[in-house]
């Protein structure tokens, strides 16, 4: 199985330096030049093999997988409406990374540590984080929403790349622990350019840290293409480091969760790290604050939605007879009613104190940060003032 070459993308316009150096620019990939990726269930719906990876699931557990994407899909949609109904300050969608992110959540252990960015909505479902949680931070009512103790999830981290060393530092904790649980750090194409990255793979790897580096290539990172990126295929950067990389589909969620269990289980032995490239793509704007059509073509995301990660498991249940029509409906009106929980549990949030945006800068309190309560605090009553 090949992917697709990049060359729908739309034109840019040149900039003086790019267009004269052409040794700046990423020679045309061919789709023969393409790795290979590795793939259980083709957009089609068939299963196929790989000689690495196998996997043998129950239908209740295929069923499992769907309902968690389709549920997924669904909280993300309306987290989606919500922000555009002035109810979210923002919303970064998962639209098109089903796949990637219940295959890898579901590889887990409870034992085992998650270290997410700010778009692992999926994963989080996986760990048991209710939905509602994920979204007072982007609601601005708190800085996280959940205790990343009780389900093993970190919170949600938005300095790109940052949340890779955390990872790698913990799972060094964990050996010296000697436990047998794994971590998981999830990032961006756009972070592998991270200096964070470079040094969490070179740490990982030197202390044989039991950490599964699974970055989702999304193809962009806001609107810079992955051209921009790297010159050669993510997962081989791995090599240089040390430790293995492997390509996967990441739309397909049967590939995701047997490549995710392999490299976890490598970690858990004592073999070290590992990098998983989940190819997948993007499908909506990289946040609710960005407009996709100013940088990419329409016939790119046509062209994926054809990989769609949820639509080639419902064709794979109904052609395996794994799944009656009362399972979908009872999806369909499963989702309905999170839309509506996730809905009205946005809208009953209280709005924090003002003063609670100074606690918990320190443990012990700090003399610039007191300062700085004083001041807001005189500022604030100085409107009570102008009332009177
Ligand atoms: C250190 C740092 N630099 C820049 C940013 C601004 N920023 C936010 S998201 C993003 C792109 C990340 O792209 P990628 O890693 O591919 O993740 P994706 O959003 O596509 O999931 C950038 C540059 C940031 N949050 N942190
Ligand atoms: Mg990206």
């Amino acid at each position: 199985m090949t992917v697709e070459s990049t060359a729908a993308r739309k034109p840019r316009r040149s900039s003086g330096a790019g267009t004269k150096r052409a040794s700046a620019k990423k020679t045309p990939a061919t789709a023969a030049d393409e790795p290979q990726l590795v793939q259980l269930l083709t957009p089609e719906g068939e299963r196929v093999t790989h000689p690495d990876y196998e996997i043998d699931l129950s239908a209740d557990e295929l069923r499992g997988l769907y309902r968690d994407m389709v549920l997924t899909r669904r909280f993300d949609a309306e987290a989606t409406s919500l922000q555009r109904q002035g109810e979210l300050g923002l919303w970064a969608s998962l639209l098109g990374q089903e796949a990637a992110q219940i295959g890898s959540g579901r590889a887990l252990r409870d034992d085992d540590y998650v270290f997410p960015t700010y778009r692992e909505h999926g994963v989080a479902w996986c760990r048991g984080v209710d939905p509602t949680n994920l979204l007072g931070m982007f609601r601005g009512v708190n800085h996280g929403g959940w205790d990343p103790n009780s389900n093993n999830f970190h919170l949600y981290t938005i300095v790109i790349g940052s949340q890779t060393l955390h990872a790698t530092g913990y799972a060094m904790g964990v050996a010296k622990d000697g436990a047998d649980s794994a971590v998981i750090a999830y990032f961006g194409d756009g972070a592998s350019s991270q200096g964070d990255v470079a040094e969490s793979f070179t740490f990982s790897a030197v202390y044989n840290a039991p950490v599964v580096f699974f970055c989702q290539n999304n193809q962009w990172a806001i609107s810079e293409p992955t051209e921009k990126q790297m010159r050669v295929p993510l997962y081989q950067r791995a090599q240089g480091f040390g430790f293995p990389g492997v390509r996967v589909d990441g739309n397909d969620v049967l590939a995701c969760l047997a490549v995710t269990k392999a490299a976890l289980e490598r970690a858990r032995s004592g073999q070290g790290p590992m990098l998983i490239e989940a190819f997948t793509y993007r499908m909506g704007a990289h946040t609710t604050s960005d407009d996709p059509t100013k940088y990419r073509a329409d016939e790119e995301r046509e062209a994926w939605e054809a990989k769609d990660p949820i639509l080639r498991v419902r064709t794979y249940l109904e052609k395996q007879g794994l799944a009656e029509p009362a399972f979908f409906e009872e999806l369909e009106a499963e989702s309905e009613a999170l839309g509506k929980r996730v809905r009205e549990a946005v809208r009953s949030m209280p709005d924090p104190d003002t003063m609670a945006i100074f606690e918990n800068v320190y443990a012990d309190g700090h003399a610039l940060v007191d300062e700085e309560r004083a001041q807001f605090a005189a500022y604030q009553a100085s409107f009570a003032e102008e009332g009177k």
